[in-house]
């Protein structure tokens, strides 16, 4: 039995570790304000007695605990964001009359929220899927939000589609797997029916589907919208984000294994980077053509499953965003944050693609459900930062004690309320629209297969493997033949050399399903601008490199390493055999960012290896050290190392004297291997 003195508090309040309010700022207190006396401890009747139903601080707790999870995001429900601004370089009054892209001393506040599509919020974060790049504007004129994707097409074409799309790629509802991945019955059987589909798989079975960063990933628009300047006139545009750090991938081993290493990559490396004070940035820019102009293309611009190739019509830069402050509370703002592209201010309106078209209707009734109340535009997140005034009123956790008697509008009675103004509010574009009521998808969105060629063309060898990949990996977790081979009858179409190495891996050469599209594809010319690896900059910057080392390294070249590193605008994390100080030659001291067997090179751009030779023996003794080169030279890193690495490369098979991705490092060469490394990988490796 308990002694009586050192009864409840002390116990649990663990002696002197615990701090009370004369060490805090203020005291704890209910949500209704009554101070509490002790947070460690139920109320019970007696020492082991039954507890008290009376026990409001237990049960207010509890209950809000309770209550904590709100509905995920049926789509897109992983996300990380982060707050910044947005400046336009110059007014472009002549495309539009939105006021955040007139003047370029004006500062937009923004708020940018990335995501996955297909998992779960508790989802990896390097799966193979579509991206999303959600932005807030918080402009003069009312929140303007473009809600895009990082890439440019989209997998249907009507938006009744889209629940049957999702329920496909989502885990099997019976057995409510796989989770975050489309490698599975479900998804290939719809979309391998769905030939619309088939541009936007060959951009997810390709590198843009496993971005390296988030701060490394394009954003587009994909809808096709208008910009209408004070005249009233006009213009159909597509947006386009471009990254300031070039648009970089993972390669799919790779991706695999940080989903296990790391599975908060992304979100990590936003976050980091941010709080280091190096603010990602993006361009905007858009594609800007008349409705002349776009009646002479060969495809519908109303078609989301189409682009407009730059050499058609190219970028019209717009301004840039910056991503410079991380959220204070991650739920309150990214997770209650809520996106719709029905938000538009004066300037911005829509066209009649059908599939934006049921998206206008969508947003705002999901909100509503992940919300819980017509009242979420009051969350501090989704508040405009501009004067707002209406007569709505009432609903769930209202926020605002309106004034006065008067709810409707017109009214005479109350001569300061708000009223209409229809020389600034939105007025619709007054495109003509006639016809007759039809079920029925247009002739001219007829064509499935031109664009999804044009793709494959455009890449380079290196990127056409990996698509190859990407077909291979995901049919291949296809256990129903009939959509394999349906699969390679689209692929057939698309292009023979693409089927035939898809088949080729699949073991199932000559099976392809014959398929008649309906629109036979044309042959387009590659187009240069859609192939990242040949559009890459030279670059480290934002990228990392990590060492592997132990105590004892040199410090002449720990110091060249150091400073080559941060020159070359990437960041230097030291791995270590233990996570404990460590020194160098010279009696620095080390803090290591990692112990080995908690960040295999996956982790990293670049990879050194650098042991001190009396320390030799606990890497040459540690399998992950063999696994860490391994892993980097399979996924065509360079790779530097020192003299006392040598036999540990020998370990791992890595053919150090004739691959020229391998580079030998002192203190006076580290410069080589960071002016190599800014072509990102040594892709001659690749098999
Ligand atoms: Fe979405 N989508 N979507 N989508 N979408 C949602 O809205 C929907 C589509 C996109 O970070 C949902 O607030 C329909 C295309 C992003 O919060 C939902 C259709 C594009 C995000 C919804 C589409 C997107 C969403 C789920 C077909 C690229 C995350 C939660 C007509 C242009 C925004 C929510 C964030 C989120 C519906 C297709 C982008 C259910 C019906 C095309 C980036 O309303």
């Amino acid at each position: 039995m308990a002694s009586k003195k050192s009864t409840s508090t002390d116990h649990a309040k663990g002696g002197e570790l615990h701090q009370t309010v004369s060490d805090a700022k203020s005291s704890l207190t209910t949500n209704q304000g009554v101070v509490i006396s002790d947070d460690q401890n139920t109320l019970t009747v007696g020492e082991q007695g039954p507890q008290l139903l009376e026990d409001f601080i237990l049960r207010e707790k509890i209950t809000h605990f309770d209550h904590e999870r709100i509905p995920e995001r049926v789509v897109h429900a992983r996300g990380y964001g982060a707050h910044g601004y947005f400046e336009t370089y110059k007014s472009h009054a002549k495309l539009t009359k939105a006021a955040f892209l007139q003047d370029p001393g004006v500062r937009t506040p923004v708020f940018c929220r990335f995501s996955t599509v297909a998992g779960s919020a508790g989802s990896p974060d390097t799966a193979r899927d579509v991206r999303g790049f959600a932005v807030k504007f918080y402009t003069s004129e009312g929140n303007y939000d473009l809600v895009g994707n990082n890439i440019p097409v989209f997998f249907i074409q009507d938006a009744i589609k889209f629940p049957d799309l999702i329920h496909s790629v989502k885990p099997e509802p019976d057995r409510d797997f796989p989770q975050a991945q489309s490698a599975h019955n479900t998804f290939w059987d719809f979309v391998s029916l769905t030939p619309e589909s088939m541009h936007m798989l060959m951009w997810v079975m390709s590198d843009r589907a496993i971005p390296r960063s988030f701060r490394m990933m394009e954003g587009f628009g994909v809808h096709t919208f208008r910009f209408i300047n004070k005249d009233g006139d006009a213009t159909f545009v597509k947006f386009h984000w471009r990254p300031k750090l070039g648009t970089f991938s993972l390669v799919w081993d790779e991706a695999v294994k940080i989903n296990g290493a790391d599975p908060d990559f992304h979100r990590r490396d936003l976050w980091n980077s941010i709080e280091s004070g190096d603010f990602p940035e993006w361009e905007l820019s858009v594609q800007a053509f008349t409705e002349e102009e776009a009646a002479g293309f060969d495809f519908d611009v109303l078609d989301p499953t189409k682009l407009i190739p730059e050499e058609l019509v190219p970028l019209t830069p717009l301004g840039r965003m910056v991503l410079d402050r991380n959220v204070d509370n991650f739920f309150a703002e990214t997770e209650q944050v809520a996106f719709c592209p029905s938000h538009v201010v004066p300037g911005i309106d829509f066209s009649n693609d059908p599939l934006l078209q049921g998206r206008l209707f969508s947003y705002l009734d999901t909100q509503l459900s992940r919300l819980g109340s017509p009242n979420f535009h009051q969350i501090p997140i989704n508040k405009p930062q501009c004067p707002f005034a209406n007569f709505q009123r009432d609903g769930h956790m209202q926020m605002a004690a309106q004034k006065g008697n008067v709810a409707n509008e017109p009214n005479s009675l109350d001569k300061g309320a708000p009223r209409e103004n229809p020389k600034l509010g939105f007025a619709s574009h007054p495109a003509k629209e006639s016809g007759a009521k039809l079920r029925i998808r247009p002739e001219s969105f007829a064509d499935h297969y031109t664009q999804a060629r044009l793709f494959w063309k455009s890449m380079t060898t290196v990127e056409q493997e990996h698509i190859v990949g990407g077909f291979s990996f995901e049919l291949g977790k296809c256990n129903e033949p009939a959509i394999r081979t349906r699969m390679l009858g689209h692929l057939q179409i698309i292009d023979t050399q693409l089927a035939d190495r898809v088949a080729d891996a699949l073991g199932m050469k000559g099976q392809a399903e014959k398929i008649t599209p309906a629109v036979s594809p044309g042959d387009p010319e590659p187009s240069a601008p859609l192939s990242q690896i040949a559009s890459a900059p030279q670059t480290l910057q934002g990228k990392k490199v990590g060492l592997l080392t132990t105590t004892g390294i040199e410090s002449k070249l720990y110091n060249a390493v150091k400073k080559a590193v941060e020159d070359s605008g990437a960041k230097l994390e030291v791995v270590a055999p233990t996570i404990g100080t460590m020194e160098t030659s010279g009696g620095k001291s080390i803090e290591p960012d990692h112990f080995l067997a908690g960040a295999p090179s996956v982790l990293f751009d670049v990879v050194i290896v650098a042991p001190a030779a009396d320390h030799f023996d606990k890497l040459q003794s540690d399998p992950n050290a063999v696994n860490w080169i391994r892993d980097a030279f399979a996924h065509c890193k360079y790779i530097g190392y020192t003299e006392t690495a040598a036999a540990l490369l020998g370990q791992a098979n890595v053919d150090y004297e004739s691959d020229e991705g391998v580079l030998l490092l002192t203190h006076e060469s580290v410069d080589a291997l960071t002016t190599a490394a800014a072509n990102y990988r040594f892709w001659d490796r690749q098999p």
